[in-house]
């Protein structure tokens, strides 16, 4: 169903001040940045080479636009921190009804507009053993 962990999402109030810390301490790469309306949140994808290769995992830093979306309530009560890891398909729709019939639950009917022109929709934590997981179809080059 899978072929990779895509990128693991790190959750905090300045992605700005986070990334600045990753490329200076860590030595990352930022990569792409992209402001999705839909989701409330500015995301910032670093990697720890400067291109990636076929199976590389990114970390994507996660700040709210606004405090009522996803990021900003999940920051009410949580420190900044791990917030979901996705996993990469080349197949959301094929992945999704097979998932479906195996009873998890998604959190969206039709998947949504993701990172870089992405496919994405959520396993909610309830059916991801309280982990939030995402499903990414990247866009096909
Ligand atoms: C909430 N819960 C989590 C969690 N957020 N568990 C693990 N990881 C998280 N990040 C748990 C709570 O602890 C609680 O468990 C239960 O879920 C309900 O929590 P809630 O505080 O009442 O929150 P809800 O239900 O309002 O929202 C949770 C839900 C939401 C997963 C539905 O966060 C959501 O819609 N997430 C998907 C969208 C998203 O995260 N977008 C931002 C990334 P208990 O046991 O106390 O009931 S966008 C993105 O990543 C894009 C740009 C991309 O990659 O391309």
């Amino acid at each position: 169903l899978f072929t990779c962990i895509d990128h693991v999402a790190y959750a905090c109030p300045d992605a700005d001040e986070a990334v600045a810390y990753y490329q200076e301490t860590f030595g990352w790469h930022e990569l792409h940045r992209e402001s999705n309306d839909e989701q409330g949140v500015l995301e910032v994808m670093v990697a720890p080479a400067g291109e990636l290769t076929e199976h590389m995992t990114q970390i994507q830093i996660l700040a709210p636009l606004r405090p009522d979306s996803t990021v900003g309530k999940w920051l009410e009560n949580n420190r900044p921190g791990l917030h979901h890891m996705a996993w990469r398909t080349d197949d959301i729709d094929t992945v999704s009804a097979t998932l479906r019939s195996r009873g998890v639950r998604l959190l969206y009917d039709e998947p949504k507009h993701g990172t870089h022109n992405s496919r994405i929709n959520f396993i909610h934590p309830k059916s991801g053993k309280g982990v939030l997981i995402e499903i990414v179809e990247p866009a096909k080059h």
